[in-house]
């Protein structure tokens, strides 16, 4: 398989967060992708590949112009405000409030182009995102057309949460969504996204809604307890020409293994049948047992089967790097991942 860097995502390094109305240590720190890197670059899972500069065409087929200008700019705004560090949003246009209408003032910008504040603009937040969406569109360029074939992309921040106009959850250029439509816009006729995050991915899901060339499909926490809390219900099936493709498997918090790989089982049963031209995969490793902020108990096992029941749809598919916040696990997690998808699992036998 092919390997993918986004080598400036150290661009983006958040400082804090708030939880529970303080400030404590961003989540998503550079250290992460570091790891990640470590363990597969010269592991021999596969060969790098250098990521090149699609431009902002692809992105701009799935966020707004206007959602786009302002990422841009946004973080040099702040600072000719006099802000210092990175900026948080603090007010949104929530029921009956509108949203229709651009205000020129910094902050009421901020938070029309926001869902949360837990996701700090950072001076480089553009930068990473921005390649982090080049170096998936250069996997995706990279996989060869219409048979089983595998490239990862290391990407930070992630990307599933960001909608057409809007960043949060650590995450401001939807990369999945954007090689969604890249691979349509190539010439497939059906794509799919899988999305095994431990978080729902509402961004993914949103943009897609309507529409029957993508199905997205995803395992998570429930949303009645866990982020985002808003989106990933089991009764959300699409609407309009999306009708019927749009699968949400939500399980309660604390769920284990065999649970989690049932409903694996269900979401893949789900993409055979759909049969898409290419298979985009949301590859979130905080479902891990050590992660900090999650409460699935994925292992090496379980990583390693699904890397082989992926492997197993024999579809050209692109693996995009999306959570896991265990700087120490997540490395040999993403390794097992892969490793399991090249058939060099050292596990024997699929795990109970
Ligand atoms: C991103 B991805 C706000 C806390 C919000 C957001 C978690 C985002 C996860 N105070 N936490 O899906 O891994
Ligand atoms: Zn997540």
């Amino acid at each position: 398989m092919k390997l993918v860097h986004n080598d400036r995502h150290g661009a983006h390094v958040p400082q804090k967060e708030f939880f529970r109305g303080q400030l404590v240590d961003a989540v998503d720190r550079p250290q992460r992708a570091e790891q990640l890197w470590a363990a597969v670059r010269d592991s021999g899972v596969g060969q790098v590949v250098a990521a090149r500069d699609f431009g902002l065409a692809p992105l701009a087929r799935v966020h707004s112009g206007p959602y786009l200008q302002f990422l841009q700019g946004a973080h040099a705004e702040w600072l000719a405000l006099g802000g210092t560090g990175e900026a948080f949003p603090a007010v949104w246009p929530v029921r009956s409030l509108r949203s229709d209408v651009e205000p020129k003032n910094f902050s009421g910008r901020m938070g029309l182009y926001s869902m949360d504040n837990g996701t700090p603009l950072t001076a480089g937040a553009w930068a990473a995102a921005y390649w982090g969406a080049q170096a998936t569109l250069s996997g995706l360029d990279s996989l060869a057309a219409g048979k089983a074939d595998g490239a990862y992309v290391l990407t930070r921040p992630p990307g599933h949460h960001a909608g057409r106009d809007f960043f949060g959850g650590y995450c401001f250029v939807n990369h999945a969504a954007v090689a969604a439509q890249a691979a349509l816009d190539r010439g497939a006729a059906r794509v799919a996204v899988l999305d095994v995050d431990y978080h729902h991915g509402n961004g993914t899901q949103a943009i897609f809604y309507d529409r029957s060339d993508v199905l997205f499909v995803s395992l998570h926490g429930d949303p009645l307890t866990e982020y985002p809390f808003y989106l990933g219900h089991a009764d959300e099936r699409g609407e309009g020409a999306g009708l019927g493709y749009n699968l949400n498997l939500p399980l309660a918090a604390g769920t284990g293994n065999p649970a989690w790989l049932a409903a694996l089982e269900e979401g893949l049963a789900c993409v055979r049948s759909y049969a898409p031209d290419v298979l985009v995969v949301s590859l979130g490793l905080d479902t891990s047992a050590e992660d900090p902020i999650c409460s699935f108990s994925l292992g090496r096992p379980e990583f390693e089967e699904v890397g082989r029941r992926l492997a197993a749809l024999a579809l050209p598919t692109l693996l995009v790097q999306e959570g896991g916040y265990a700087v120490q696990a997540v490395g040999a997690h993403l390794l097992s991942v892969l490793r399991g998808f090249c058939g060099q699992g050292r596990q024997q036998g699929a795990p109970k």
